[in-house]
């Protein structure tokens, strides 16, 4: 059943003159980064709520990401949260995820949990304030020189709730004084990716609160310094894979936190809401990837692609497996617009060609392609079907 349908939807795609040779290197090759604290419990401001399954500490959140890429094929890297994953010997964290056949990803600092951040932690007026959170900022430097991370996601709670409230112009150098120490601090084989995000917790302004700005400090500190863009921090009807074409164009787009939203920054599980988008986002990034200059190319191989989900009411690994299945799905949709039908339509002007030629790439049916990806790498062709009869999930259950 599975050959029939694989051979139809080859057929199909060789007529239409798409290469499914590379199409399949290119999925086969994509690498999605879970998060430690979508394994957690987590919640929204009214409540936390506990269903007993959950991972418990950093441990057990690194075999239920393990889990993840076990039964998935594609999520081999695990970001940390600190001090959420704090732990007494980071070396010891990393070679427990080494023996579960994964490694730790980007390290994300918080300064977001301490009581003393509340008016600001590198933009506070307050300069002890300011030492103390770039300080953890540099004790994530040291933890991921420990734990063979190249990547450190910096995102700021920072901004005020009133107008008056700060000197707007003195947090923004601030911000730059601590960036300037954290990147003095990495090796040249590592990056800082800069977060933005328009609102939340601060409700009047936020330091940094675009990638217009995240772009801005990012070449003022280096070629070691790009913006992170995660999907859920822009106001409605923002077109976000625009911002990621820009910053493709200008070498500085770092990474993902994929996630989906209706409001604001819901964190809900990636494609949930509007795939669309996320297709289209692949779409900027393969055709940057086919880029003249070399840089820009580099630029696209060197994108992390993490996922920022933290669910209140899903079960977590089943939630992971949805956002993973997910963003495979568009990647292999993306991967089957003939770019040549684009640019012709683009050179004749013709508008409604040029939108066809990328809209029906996303109305194809890939699950005939991933299936036969996932046989030919041995992985369950139904990863949430495989984990629902597991003997994993049993173990999950009992927990608590
Ligand atoms: C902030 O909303 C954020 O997106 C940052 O990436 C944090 O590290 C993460 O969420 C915490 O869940
Ligand atoms: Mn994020
Ligand atoms: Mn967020």
């Amino acid at each position: 059943m599975t050959d029939k349908a694989y051979a139809l939807f080859e057929e199909r795609q060789r007529a239409r003159g798409i290469d499914l040779n590379v199409v399949r290197e290119k999925l086969k090759s994509l690498a999605i980064e879970t998060p430690s604290w979508g394994f957690g419990d987590s919640g929204t401001r009214f409540k936390v709520f506990r269903n007993g399954k959950a991972a418990r500490t950093p441990y057990e959140k690194l075999e239920d990401a393990a889990e993840v890429h076990r039964l998935t094929g594609c999520c081999p890297s695990v970001a940390i949260h600190i001090p959420w994953d704090k732990t007494d010997s980071y070396g010891k964290l990393r070679s427990h995820a080494e023996s579960l056949g994964v490694k730790i990803g980007a390290v994300n600092p918080n300064l977001f949990q301490e009581e003393e951040y509340m008016l600001g932690s590198v933009t506070n007026a307050n300069a002890a304030i300011r030492r103390k959170a770039t300080d953890h900022l540099l004790e994530c430097v040291a933890i991921a020189k420990e734990t063979g991370s190249k990547d450190l996601s910096l995102w700021f709670p920072d901004g005020t709730n009133y107008p008056g409230q700060g000197d707007i112009r003195a947090r923004k150098v601030w911000m730059l004084e601590a960036l300037k120490e954290v990147y003095a601090a990495l090796t040249p084989d590592m990056r800082v990716l800069i977060e933005y995000k328009f609102f939340e917790p601060a409700f009047y302004h936020t330091d940094l609160v675009d990638w217009g700005m995240a772009f801005q400090l990012a070449n003022k500190l280096g070629p070691q310094a790009q913006v992170l863009v995660d999907t859920g921090h822009h106001a409605p009807c923002t077109n976000v894979e625009h911002i990621v074409a820009y910053l493709l164009d200008e070498c500085r787009l770092g990474g993902f936190h994929f996630n989906s939203r209706k409001y604001a920054d819901d964190d809900l599980i990636v494609g949930a809401i509007n795939p669309y988008e996320l297709f289209l986002i692949f779409y900027q990034i393969l055709d940057a990837s086919a880029d003249a200059d070399p840089a820009v190319r580099g630029t696209v191989d060197a994108i992390a692609y993490m996922i920022d989900q933290s669910h209140n009411i899903e079960p977590k690994i089943e939630a992971a497996i949805r956002s993973v299945l997910n963003v495979q799905t568009q990647y292999a949709k993306a991967l089957l617009i003939d770019r040549e039908e684009v640019r012709a339509a683009q050179s004749e002007q013709d508008v409604l060609g040029a939108e066809d030629a990328v809209r029906k790439a996303f109305e194809f049916d890939v699950s005939p392609l991933l299936e036969s990806i996932r046989e030919e790498m041995g992985l369950p062709l139904d990863p949430m079907r495989a984990y629902k009869e597991g003997s994993y999930a049993e173990r999950v259950g009992r927990r608590g």
